[in-house]
């Protein structure tokens, strides 16, 4: 325990209240004895190198690569993706990759190079693996797009787990985004990027790092070209970065550097390459394509922490009713439990959910339920009882169940991690669809236990079934939110086999796209945290989890209306659109911020509401294509390097450039315009990109761009899908994607084309089918054009 600490604890004390401060680090100190004697005690340690390549043995899509005192496995596969392990380890198991992988690429074979190494060639990319284990990814030009150099392990001596440090250079002009999210990007900048979920405890601002959902994903861009890296291994461990320097002429280029340093695990990695859209196919074809959401998870959300009632709750949708506010879901936090109990409802302040449910069901309403992994440990209770059961919790090393400290007070912990827990929690989600909730929302799942000092989350000594292999916390920790995540979606999926679940989770790890979203967590109320917010949307889009949002207003405090005003346009265009708020923070309904904010707001709420046709259709291309609704203006020009530094400004889908207001009293803002012609949306006003523009961003708005040709699916005044299609550049085609929802279920629809072109002085707009082009059904609205 060091100062920091002290101050912490006593803070804790102070703050959380004497009872549950003074519990809390107890839960701290009991967690550290149970290291100590839980945990092997790393004496010596022996370092190791590859050394030097003795023999190969080639197998489909390359083969094995035997060194001195290790051994890599080089997969290339068909898709650009190349796999390689060392010391023996596999693709599988793996909790990022469900299946066995993409097929090895039949052509591809191990050939000696000319320096004594080996290479393995395929159509999209080239492997070079040296004589002394260095692992280079090339284009097939022979561009290197990073260089691993040979890995170098620490075992200790008693045996255990070795800890490994993977060092990579990339060009020079490389971007690094991703690994998972991170408040302080999306470019991703000098520092070291810790891999372990961690809560910050309070709400966070861009420089808080790890926040609750990391995983070892990057996303690095270079003029060469666009790669993802992804470690697979579920351990701590830290990414450090540094962008390189170019010479400019005179001196020599310095690349960019990235080191892995994991504590223990697999050194395994999964590289592909190609444009971001390729990328992030084929990064969705290997961890699962993102669940599509139900579309009215794609309008506007609510939530309070503290509506305390019923009552409450029917009084505030009363006035988004009376004030002609579209709202589409209600999210009811931990105070409508019973005593912070998970699955149980407070029936003094809520005696009877499902009618009102079914009440806000008459008025579009949907209510959205908190879910927390911790389950109060008391035997009197039947989920602790039933838990018990199936043996759910996790223990220590010596068979003690592992005791921590949250909400419902001294609580256990399911196991998620053995398939066995998660088919009993997910049977849980029965009681919530009887309360009438139609959507799931998983926080405190780093997981969380309150300490008075250190992390605050389960001794890393405790005992987790890992899909019945046996292993420690220390493995576990970064899955429990994902596999939390499978265990809902799952449950979900047998209890109402024709709905799509809907749930997004606080933690998670690569592959939670699978299950469902998450959301910022608790971001600070405050200009900074506005900028984290989209941060952090665009950094899990390009590591595969798409559907994300802030909590508008920030989690704490009371925003300025000017802010809130502000944050409410950015969030309209990310796929989470939700107002949340802390216990005792102030709220963010929007009429609490004075009658200007008001009308703001109202603009916004119906605006999002008018593109949820377009947010659906985003949503299923997300699943078909794995490219994220939100996307980094470099999405189709990853070699334009302004756009590339471009951090304030996004694409949402192919048609639409969202510049929002990130700082106060600004009513101008210089945007970034990818190449081709753009239109203001509201004025109709011509830019040509490429090059940047000064565009209004008065209070009321701020700058939303269409793409020229696009075709964009709202929704039209009487609720049916109408095309607004934008005239293309004259001489020029555009065109667009719609995809309909056929309801909640799991019909998957068509992907429908439309085209735009010119003839004479017309903008025509037709639907392209296998059979040639034919007439289009819904409602058309040109625009773009002058009148
Ligand atoms: O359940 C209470 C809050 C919730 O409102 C918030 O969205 C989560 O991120 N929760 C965290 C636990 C307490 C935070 C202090």
């Amino acid at each position: 325990m060091d100062g920091r600490d002290v101050v912490r604890a006593v803070q804790s004390v102070g703050v959380v209240g004497t009872a549950q401060g003074l519990r809390s680090v107890r839960a701290a100190w009991r967690r550290r004895r149970t290291d100590a004697w839980g945990l092997p005690r790393r004496t010596g340690e022996r370092a190791r190198v590859p050394g030097p390549v003795t023999g190969v043995e080639p197998g489909p899509g390359g083969g094995v690569v035997r060194f001195a005192r290790s051994q890599l496995q080089v997969t290339v596969t068909g898709g650009g993706a190349v796999f390689w392990g060392w010391d023996g380890a596999g693709v599988q198991p793996s909790y990022a990759v469900p299946g066995a992988g993409p097929e090895p690429d039949p052509r591809a074979v191990l050939e000696p190079d000319t320096k004594g190494g080996w290479r393995v060639v395929s159509e999209r990319v080239t492997v070079v693996v040296s004589r002394h284990g260095a692992v280079e990814v090339c284009t097939p030009g022979g561009v290197v797009l990073r260089r691993d150099l040979p890995p170098r392990w620490w075992a200790p001596e008693s045996g255990g787990e070795a800890r490994w440090v993977q060092r990579s250079e990339v060009a020079a002009d490389a971007r690094f985004f991703g690994l998972g999210g991170r408040a302080s990007g999306p470019r991703l900048r000098d520092g070291a990027y810790r891999l372990w979920n961690t809560d910050p405890g309070g709400s966070f601002g861009p420089e808080d790092d790890p926040l609750s959902l990391t995983m070892p994903v990057q996303l690095v861009v270079a003029d060469a070209g666009t790669h993802l890296v992804f470690h697979d291994n579920t351990w701590d461990g830290t990414v450090t970065l540094r962008e390189g320097d170019e010479g400019a002429g005179s001196g020599h280029d310095r690349p960019g550097g990235c080191e892995v340093r994991m504590s223990g695990g697999p050194l395994r990695c999964w590289v592909v390459v190609g444009t971001p859209a390729r990328v992030l196919g084929a990064w969705a074809a290997l961890t699962g394509a993102p669940a599509v959401p139900p579309a009215w998870a794609l309008g506007y959300q609510h939530a309070r922490w503290g509506f305390g009632s019923a009552a409450e709750v029917r009084r505030v949708v009363a006035g988004y009713r009376e004030r002609g506010l579209p709202l589409d879901a209600v999210h009811l936090d931990i105070d409508h439990f019973d005593g912070h109990r998970v699955f149980t409802v407070d029936r003094e302040r809520f005696p009877d959910l499902p009618k009102l449910a079914t009440e806000l069901a008459d008025d579009g309403v949907r209510l959205v339920s908190i879910v927390d992994p911790a389950v109060k440990a008391d035997p009197g209770t039947d989920l602790y009882a039933s838990g018990r059961g199936v043996d759910a919790f996790v223990r220590d090393r010596r068979g003690k169940e592992v005791r921590g400290e949250v909400w419902p007070g001294e609580s256990v912990f399911p196991d998620f991690t053995s398939p066995l827990v998660r088919g009993w929690w997910g049977q849980q989600y029965e009681e919530r669809l009887a309360q009438g909730f139609e959507g799931f929302w998983h926080d405190m799942n780093e997981p969380v236990s309150f300490t008075a000092f250190g992390d605050p989350t389960l001794p890393r000594s405790a005992r987790h079934a890992v899909e019945g292999r046996g292993g420690d916390h220390r493995e576990a920790h970064n899955v429990y939110g994902l596999c939390m995540a499978q265990a809902g979606y799952e449950g979900l999926r047998k209890l109402r086999p024709d709905v799509r679940p809907f749930l997004f989770s606080r933690s998670g790890w690569a592959g939670l796209q699978r299950y469902g979203g998450t959301w910022s967590g608790d971001v600070a109320t405050g200009w900074p945290g506005l900028r984290a917010s989209l941060s952090l949307v665009l950094g899990l889009g390009l590591c595969g989890v798409p559907y994300s949002g802030p909590d508008v207003g920030g989690f704490d405090g009371s925003p300025s209306p000017e802010l809130y005003v502000r944050w409410l346009q950015l969030a309209s265009y990310l796929p989470l659109f939700r107002t949340h708020s802390a216990l005792r923070a102030g709220r963010r309904e929007p009429w609490e911020f004075g009658p200007a904010a008001l009308e703001h707001a109202r603009v916004v709420l119906d605006e999002r509401h008018r593109l949820q046709p377009y947010l659906v259709t985003l949503a299923h291309l997300a699943q078909a294509t794995g490219a994220p609704y939100v996307r980094p203006l470099w999405w189709s020009a990853p070699e334009d390097r302004a756009l590339r530094d471009c951090e304030d400004a996004f694409l949402l889908g192919d048609a639409l450039l969202v510049a929002p207001v990130l700082e106060g009293g600004t009513d101008r803002r210089a945007v970034r315009l990818p190449r081709g012609r753009w239109y203001d949306a509201v004025s109709g006003a011509v830019h040509e990109g490429p090059g940047q523009v000064l565009l209004d961003a008065p209070l009321s708005r701020i700058p939303v761009l269409v793409r020229a040709g696009a075709v964009v699916p709202v929704r039209g005044a009487d609720g049916s899908v109408e095309l607004e299609a934008w005239a293309p550049a004259r001489g020029r085609t555009g065109g667009g994607l719609v995809v309909r929802d056929a309801g909640d279920g799991w019909e998957q629809p068509e992907i429908e084309r439309y085209a735009t072109r010119w003839d004479g002085d017309a903008v025509v707009v037709e639907r392209e089918t296998d059979e040639g082009p034919v007439a289009v059904q819904d409602a058309v609205r040109v625009r773009g054009v002058a009148p």
